[in-house]
């Protein structure tokens, strides 16, 4: 049977029911990820099609969830630009990239060339799941990828990015122009391969003020999903910690916004109006730590996410990346209530 719920309502179609995923589903706190982890590194995990295919379908196979996000890191495809990164746990560069040197001396390879590992997998895992839901491929957004490339690993407040930008903005610049092009070229592969849309990720763009964020961003952004736009290729954009940018990322030329817990949905539903084909799906948004607290918690949680964002071109997720702790019996009760709910728009 054809699932096809999720893009639905990405085009802000009627629906049975609405669609639901789980961001970082296919992660560390599936017993079965953890067992193949226990085998293979996560840099061994992400190089085979075949492991990545099997890591993706994991969630697929335990819940009937409506659509499949292939698995891979927001710096897969960085080593296409000659950049060394590995794992600790997170992404980790050696020689971060700190100079306008350094930035001016990246070039940008030809879509196939970037990361084909995931290409390849869209392909596998397409085939795999038969029609039975829809398959997300992704890319980072510039600033959360150059994060990562100037910090050298994780944090949270990107100072060396932020430093960047202040000391050197025509680098600064550069730097983003490269990245937004990078991305957008991955994207058009991976949608080649299957991917029925894709996510840009942009789990840093909360550490840029509105006007910041207008200056040096805006421009960057839209040109990356414009790009997406003219070949054809249905996206969502994901902003993470960014709740005073989310009316400018609404403006994004993208299908659908994808927000973090902290932004209320339904009062952006009401300021952006319904999604009636022309508009905007909005994903999203419930707190992931409601499913650390427990499945009752959840089942609390999602009721209330249900009853304060319209039905029609919501697509149900999490605010950010579901947490490696929490118990499957949350998962279970949150895919649940989302079943349970009477359709009424
Ligand atoms: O098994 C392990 O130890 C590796 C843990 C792990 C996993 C499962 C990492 C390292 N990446 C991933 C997979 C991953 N990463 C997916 C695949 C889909 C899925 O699991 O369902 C996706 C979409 C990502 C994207 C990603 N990686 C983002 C963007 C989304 C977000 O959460 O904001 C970011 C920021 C990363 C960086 C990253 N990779 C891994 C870790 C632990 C981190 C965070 C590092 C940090 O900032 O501290």
């Amino acid at each position: 049977m054809m699932n096809e719920r999720f893009m639905n309502s990405l085009c802000g179609k009627i629906n049975d029911r609405r669609p639901l995923w789980i961001m970082r589903q296919a992660g560390r706190y599936l017993p079965e990820y953890r067992a193949l982890r226990a085998e293979h590194s996560f840099e061994e995990l992400c190089a085979s099609p075949e492991l990545s295919a099997q890591v993706t379908m994991m969630p697929m196979d335990r819940f009937p969830l409506d659509a499949a996000i292939v698995f891979a890191d927001l710096m897969s495809p960085v080593s296409a630009l000659g950049i060394d990164c590995y794992f600790d746990p997170g992404p980790v560069i050696d020689d971060p990239i700190r100079s306008a040197a350094q930035i001016r001396a990246l070039t940008v390879p030809d879509g196939p060339e970037i990361a084909p590992e995931v290409p390849a997998t869209l392909k596998l895992v397409k085939q795999q799941l038969a029609g039975r839901a829809n398959l997300i491929g992704f890319a980072g957004a510039p600033f959360s990828i150059a994060a990562y490339l100037v910090q050298g690993r994780g944090g949270k407040d990107f100072v060396y990015l932020r430093a960047l930008l202040r000391e050197d903005p025509l680098a600064f610049g550069e730097l983003m122009e490269k990245l937004a092009q990078l991305s957008a070229r991955y994207l058009i592969e991976q949608h080649r391969a299957g991917a029925d849309v894709v996510q840009v990720f942009d789990s840093w763009s909360g550490l840029l003020s509105l006007s910041e964020w207008e200056e040096h961003m805006r421009s960057h952004l839209t040109g990356l999903l414009e790009e997406l736009r003219k070949a054809g290729v249905p996206s969502i954009f994901f902003a993470n910690g960014a709740p005073h940018l989310a009316e400018a990322h609404a403006s994004l030329p993208s299908d659908g916004l994808a927000l973090c817990w902290r932004s209320d949905l339904g009062a952006l539903r009401a300021k952006l109006g319904p999604h009636e084909g022309a508009g905007k799906a909005l994903q999203g948004n419930l707190d992931p730590a409601c499913l650390l607290a427990g499945p009752e918690a959840t089942r609390r949680g999602t009721r209330k996410l249900l009853d304060s964002v319209p039905a029609r071109g919501h697509i149900v997720n999490l605010g950010h990346g579901i947490t490696p702790d929490v118990p499957i019996e949350s998962v279970q009760a949150m895919i649940e209530t989302v079943h349970a709910e009477e359709h009424s728009d």
